[in-house]
């Protein structure tokens, strides 16, 4: 028998006791989004940053059955190189539990799981969101119901291309998840700077942000996320033509190769890395840099 409790990493556990700034990471971004073997060292890359930047990082994921917040480096080295790594929504995490076995949270159970430890700011690359086709195939990642009901403030470029923006923010508004742009007013494409949607609020700089979180947890009214949506510098975002080249033919191949449910992101994203030749892998790389450094400068003023 096991005691199915949250374990924290020593790192964590002492910041949790002193009240020091801790940001969430998830996992399924370095088993599952990344490939081998730039995920492991990426992954140590993201932790160092948060470091650098005056918090401590808690990589989230399921060893043996056990949540564990703050992964240490050879569980983190495991769910990297491992080929029975599971991708963990909220719903995978008990079944997963039961079967000892060993796993990646997504953004919504790396959300849940921060959220119930009390961590209020979490870093990514991309969000997921509603599926283009979603009308017929309703997949629409968990993603969106998690944060709807999640107080955690969550970094990101957005959602992911590969997605119905234009649809994700619809549902985003109808869940009731806050949207700030960092710097602007436009809805960040992840690879790509701009979306091309407007949005209604943004926030010049890290206090700033913690002054939105503090009068949402002053309110007690809106116990949704905050999406912190953090733009590449359009010098850094990936060829737009390039972008759209290989999102058509990635699409394509879902339909070829029948690829349906939570494989679809897996797919899309190693089919960008392999056919822009790492470009994408280098910005997808940059964007989560970048997320970490600001999410830790959010956890730091708050
Ligand atoms: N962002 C990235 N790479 C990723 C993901 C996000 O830059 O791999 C992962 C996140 O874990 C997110 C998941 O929660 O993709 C969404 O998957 P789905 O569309 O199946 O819900
Ligand atoms: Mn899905």
């Amino acid at each position: 028998m096991i005691n199915h409790v949250i374990r924290f990493g020593p790192a964590v556990e002492a910041a949790r006791s002193t009240g020091a700034p801790i940001v969430a990471l998830e996992s399924t971004i370095i088993s599952h989004g990344l490939p081998r073997p730039a995920n492991l060292t990426v992954a140590k890359e993201i932790e160092a940053t948060v470091r650098q930047a005056g918090a401590v990082p808690a990589t989230i994921g399921m060893i043996a059955g056990e949540i564990v917040v703050g992964l240490d480096e050879a569980e983190i080295a495991h769910l990297a190189d491992s080929d029975d790594v599971v991708k963990l929504s909220v719903r995978d995490l008990a079944p997963a539990a039961a079967a000892r076995a060993d796993g990646a949270t997504t953004v919504a159970a790396t959300s849940a799981i921060a959220a119930r430890a009390g961590i209020s700011v979490f870093a990514t690359g991309g969000l997921g969101g509603v599926h283009r086709g979603a009308g017929t195939t309703f997949d629409e990642s968990a993603d969106l119901t998690a944060l709807s009901r999640l107080p955690i403030a969550i970094v990101c470029a957005g959602v992911k291309s590969i997605l119905d923006v234009g649809a994700t923010l619809e549902r985003l508004e109808t869940l009731g998840v806050s949207v700030v742009g960092y710097g602007t007013r436009r809805f960040p494409g992840f690879y790509l700077t701009d979306a091309g949607y407007d949005l209604d609020w943004s926030a010049g700089d890290p206090a700033a942000v913690a002054e939105i979180i503090r009068a949402a947890r002053g309110h007690e009214v809106h116990t949704g996320a905050l999406i912190v949506a953090n733009p590449l510098p359009s010098a850094e975002q990936l060829d737009p033509a390039l972008h759209d080249r290989v999102l058509a033919e990635g699409l394509a191949g879902l339909e070829r190769d029948g690829i349906t449910g939570k494989d679809v992101t897996p797919y899309l994203l190693s089919h960008f890395h392999t056919a822009t030749e790492g470009k994408s892998l280098d910005v997808n790389v940059r964007i989560i840099l970048r997320n970490a450094d600001l999410a830790a400068r959010i956890a730091a003023a708050l």
